[in-house]
């Protein structure tokens, strides 16, 4: 299977995150991408590929043109103020404000914030819009008849809808992938998000539409972030209404419950027929996970790969998240193993 890649992604790492209240080294790091890439060589899992270069209008069929806009200029606009530091919102849109697109950046950064787990660097913007690309390219080769292909993305997207960034995501990596498939004549397309955290954004932008299912396994929202999306009655809307599941799981779930939402995923999907198949891939359901609390083992991103390889379709995997860096790689590469041996 052929992996797309870009140094490009690299150009993104703030300084700091919060957690539990304390400010400490960011968990999505360049290093992340390091450990998968070593992984992919030793295990020769195939090539890898630079990126191509693809125009805009396949991130706006997603994302709102004002929110590009702000992702693209939102470093010049605030370092003109003679800023230095990394951007982060001092004030956000809640439940009752106006909620017009504003004008300032300061009102800016907050209008366009799910959470402070988003920063904008200097850097930022060339990183987020090379994943696009790298995605992009994935689902090109898998368009052009590659079976699997994999989007090693960084930063990760699945946290960032329409018009907004958070959890260390801006633009929705595998929803543009999604996105591409159908405006390049799919009639269906299955977007499955096996990360530990819901896959809010992704959720959203497809939300009231029967044209991509979104299914998604992971954490119960109640107690994990993104807190306010994810539960198992949001099933879709107008005639998006039954192409929405999610698998909302109690913390410390391990590969019992956690195979078994797979298998209910897996036999919708088919039902489902999509002409092709995303896959949210995250392995932050690993029992080591710094900020994540599943208990799946090695041996099941194995399992995990043979059962969306059994769906027997053409499929883009794009990298979401997975933080113990130590063992990434091996994970990410037996998903992909796993969906290659069958
Ligand atoms: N105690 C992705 O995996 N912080 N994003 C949560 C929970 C934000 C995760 C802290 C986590 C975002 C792509
Ligand atoms: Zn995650």
């Amino acid at each position: 299977m052929k992996t797309i890649y870009s140094d490009d992604q690299r150009l993104h790492f703030p300084k700091f995150e919060v957690l539990d209240g304390e400010l400490v080294t960011p968990f999505e790091s360049p290093q992340r991408m390091d450990m998968v890439l070593s992984r992919i060589r030793a295990a020769q899992l195939g090539t890898v590929l630079e990126p191509e270069g693809f125009a805009d209008q396949a991130i706006t069929a997603v994302h709102s043109l004002d929110y590009v806009q702000y992702l693209q200029t939102a470093w010049a606009e605030w370092s003109a103020l003679g800023r230095k530091n990394d951007i982060l919102p001092y004030v956000y849109n809640i439940r009752g404000m106006r909620t017009f697109p504003p004008r300032f950046i300061d009102a800016k950064v907050g209008y366009y914030a799910m959470d402070g787990a988003a920063q904008i660097t200097g850097g930022t913007w060339q990183a987020v819009r090379s994943a696009v690309n790298v995605a992009l390219t994935a689902q090109k080769h898998v368009s052009a008849g590659d079976r699997g292909a994999f989007a090693l993305c960084r930063p990760p997207g699945h946290h960032a809808g329409r018009d907004y960034l958070g959890g260390y995501c801006y633009l929705n990596n595998a929803a543009i992938a999604a996105q591409a498939f159908i405006d390049q004549g799919a009639k269906r397309v299955a977007l499955l998000d096996v990360d530990y955290h819901h896959g809010n954004g992704s959720q959203q932008i497809f939300y009231e539409r029967d044209d991509v299912m979104f299914c998604s396994i992971h954490a119960d929202p109640e107690r994990d972030y993104p807190h306010f999306l994810g539960y198992r009655d949001e099933t879709g809307m107008g005639k998006g209404l039954g192409f929405n599941h999610n698998y909302p799981l109690a913390l410390g779930s391990g590969w019992s419950e956690w195979g078994d939402a797979l298998q209910h995923m897996c036999g919708l999907t088919a039902l489902y027929a999509p002409d092709a198949i995303v896959v949210s891939l995250g392995v932050d359901t690993y029992k080591d996970d710094p900020i994540s609390q599943f208990k799946l083992e090695g041996e099941h991103y194995l399992r995990m790969g043979e059962a969306l390889g059994r769906l027997n379709k053409p499929t883009v995997f794009v990298m979401e998240g997975g933080y113990a860096v130590e063992e990434i790689g091996v994970n990410v590469v037996s998903v992909l193993q796993g969906f290659e041996s069958v």
